[in-house]
C-alpha cells in the first residue's frame, strides 16, 4: 500500500546564528551582497539581519597591516534548522563559489564567512570552534553584531556591549602607550 502522505519527518527547530562576514579583495560589497543571496537561498537558512558594512584595516598573525587592502566587514543574523557542522559546510561552499582561495592564514580573501555563535551552543573539534574563539578580540565583530542587536551576547563571555567597551578601553590604553600612534579599526588579535 502506498502512503496517502509524506513520510513523517522529525523537523529540527530553528535556531538563532551569527555569521560575520569580511571581503578584503575583488568587488567587496559585490561578493558580500551576492554571499548573502546564496545564504538566505540556502534550505534550512532564513536570514533576518544584516548589519551595515564597516571598512577595517587587516589583521594579520603580526598585527595590523595598513598595507594590506582593507576589508569590509559585517553580520548576518540568520535563523538555521542545521546543525553547526552542516552550516559552516554551506558557509565554505559559499566562500568556494565567491573564488575564497586558501593560501595562508588571515591571507587577503574575496570572502571570508565565520560562524560566531549559534544560540548558547559549545563545539571543539578539528573542523569548528564555537564560540569562534577569536570573535571577543575583535572590533569588526562585535561592533556590527551590536548594530543589529543590541542584546547580543557571546556564550560564556558575556555581553557584547561590555566586552567592546573592554576592547576600546584596552585600545585606547595602547594608543596612549604607542603616543599618537593612529587607532586600528581592525581589533587586536
Ligand atoms: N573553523 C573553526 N571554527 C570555525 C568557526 N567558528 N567559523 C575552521 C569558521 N571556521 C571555523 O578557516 C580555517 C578553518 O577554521 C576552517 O577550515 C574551519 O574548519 P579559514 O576561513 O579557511 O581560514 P582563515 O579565515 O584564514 O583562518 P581563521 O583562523 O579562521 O581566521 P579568522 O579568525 O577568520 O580571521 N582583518 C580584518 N580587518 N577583517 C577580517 O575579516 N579576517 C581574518 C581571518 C584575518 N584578518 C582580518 C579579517
Ligand atoms: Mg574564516
Amino acid at each position: 500500500m502506498s502512503p496517502l502522505s509524506p513520510r513523517p519527518q522529525r523537523l529540527r527547530p530553528f535556531e538563532p546564528a551569527v555569521v560575520a562576514f569580511g571581503s578584503n579583495l575583488g568587488d567587496r560589497e559585490a561578493t558580500i551582497r551576492a554571499a548573502l543571496d546564496d545564504l538566505a537561498a540556502t534550505p534550512g537558512v532564513r536570514l533576518d539581519a544584516v548589519s551595515s558594512f564597516l571598512e577595517t584595516t587587516a589583521v594579520r598573525p603580526h598585527g595590523i597591516d595598513d598595507l594590506a587592502p582593507r576589508y569590509l566587514n559585517g553580520v548576518a543574523m540568520i535563523s538555521t534548522a542545521l546543525d553547526p557542522h552542516a552550516l559552516l559546510a554551506e558557509l565554505q561552499r559559499i566562500e568556494d563559489e565567491h573564488g575564497r582561495v586558501r593560501r595562508e592564514r588571515w591571507g587577503d580573501r574575496t570572502l571570508d564567512l565565520d560562524l560566531i555563535a549559534m544560540a548558547g551552543r559549545r563545539v571543539d573539534d578539528d573542523r569548528l570552534v564555537l564560540p569562534h574563539p577569536r570573535a571577543a578580540e575583535r572590533r569588526f565583530v562585535l561592533e556590527p553584531w551590536l548594530e543589529v542587536d543590541p542584546d547580543a551576547e557571546l556564550p560564556g563571555l558575556g555581553r557584547v556591549d561590555a566586552l567592546l567597551a573592554r576592547l576600546e578601553e584596552s585600545r585606547e590604553g595602547r594608543d596612549v602607550a604607542a603616543s599618537g600612534r593612529e587607532a586600528d579599526e581592525g581589533g587586536v588579535s
